[in-house]
């Protein structure tokens, strides 16, 4: 049976300023394509070669993968580090000379902290020269910004669907803007309401072909209401915390995401340097409910199956009751 699912346009908005976006916008908790920002100097200036004189040799540490749909649950591809500058002309090829593991694989960068442990990306700090170029949507508060991070991609490459959840001692999740500098690039977004139709693996959907899913084996996975954009060199996506997205790059492109804080200080941990937790309450509740089914271990198959279920009743009052989209 051909999969052909709804597409729910992103709504897209030019000339957005930042009463509009915090007044209008940003209290749907939706995602939108924001248009005609002034991003500065980068739309123009980052060529390939500027790329890698500014960017210089500094190494950086890659996703490489034989195949465009990289799969974060079976890993199919392989880190490797190579200086920025290199990386950035492999990364724009379509066949390379000097590769890994074949002549057709595919780049992904994500860049990172100094020390990815301790510290955070920023571009200002790991790539001075660069973030200069390019001014960030000011849509918060300057201690609400949490980091920057490069997200560059071989022509094709597409990352598996994810919400943005960081983790260090405790899990943490932000709200996202994500800047395509130059390249073409498709994101489909599901909401946080349809995660139960995504076969979630943590913060991962199981379902890696999007387009063309196994329906045998997800059969749910056709009721997620399928949201998509396309963004063009200078669109910006804004990425709600929690909304899942999985993208697409139609050509070689430099993409930056800024990540920022949206809920009170005592939500996030201090330890979190990727930036990608659940918060702390969300993370225990989690643990115990993980306790909970362990219990129902205790009790023969026909009476866990009965309490189970009066669980997910439970669930259901509670999850289902906001009545937001
Ligand atoms: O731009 C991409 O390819 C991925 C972006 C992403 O996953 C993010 O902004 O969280």
């Amino acid at each position: 049976m051909e999969f052909k699912p709804t597409k729910i346009p992103v709504p897209e908005y030019s000339g957005v300023d930042k009463k509009k976006f915090l007044q209008e916008l940003y209290p749907l908790r939706k995602p939108v394509v924001l248009r005609d920002l002034d991003l500065g100097a980068c739309k123009t200036q980052w060529s390939l070669d500027y790329m890698s004189r500014k960017g210089g040799g500094r190494e950086v540490k890659i996703h490489v993968s034989e195949v465009p749909q990289m799969d974060f649950i079976k890993k199919n591809f392989i880190y490797r580090s190579l200086p920025f500058n290199v990386f950035v002309r492999r990364a724009a090829e379509n066949k390379h000379t000097d590769f890994f593991i074949s002549e057709d694989e595919k780049y992904y960068l994500r860049s990172l902290g100094e020390d990815p442990r301790k510290d955070i990306a920023d571009i200002s700090k790991q790539f001075p020269e660069l973030a200069t170029d390019i001014q960030i949507p000011e849509f918060f508060e300057k201690d609400q910004f949490f980091s920057s991070v490069f997200r560059i991609s071989s022509p094709g490459l597409q990352l598996w669907t994810h919400y943005d959840v960081w983790y260090i001692s405790r899990n943490i999740v932000m709200d996202n803007l994500l800047i395509q500098v130059t390249g073409t690039k498709r994101v489909v977004l599901y909401s946080p309401r349809d995660a139960q139709y995504l076969y979630l693996s943590g913060d991962k959907s199981e379902v890696l072909n999007v387009d063309n899913p196994d329906l045998v084996k997800y059969p749910l996975f056709s009721q997620a209401r399928r949201y998509e954009c396309t963004l063009q060199a200078g669109d910006v996506l804004f990425i709600p915390a929690l909304w899942f997205h999985n993208t697409v790059a139609e050509e070689f492109g430099v993409g930056i995401n800024v990540f920022w804080k949206h809920l009170p200080s005592e939500f996030y941990d201090k330890t979190d340097t990727y930036g990608n937790k659940d918060p702390t309450a969300a993370s225990r509740a989690v643990q115990i409910l993980d306790r909970a089914l362990k219990t129902l271990d205790e009790l023969p198959e026909e009476y866990k199956d009965f309490y189970a279920r009066r669980m997910v009743l439970r669930v259901k009052a509670k999850a289902y009751s906001a009545n937001f989209e």
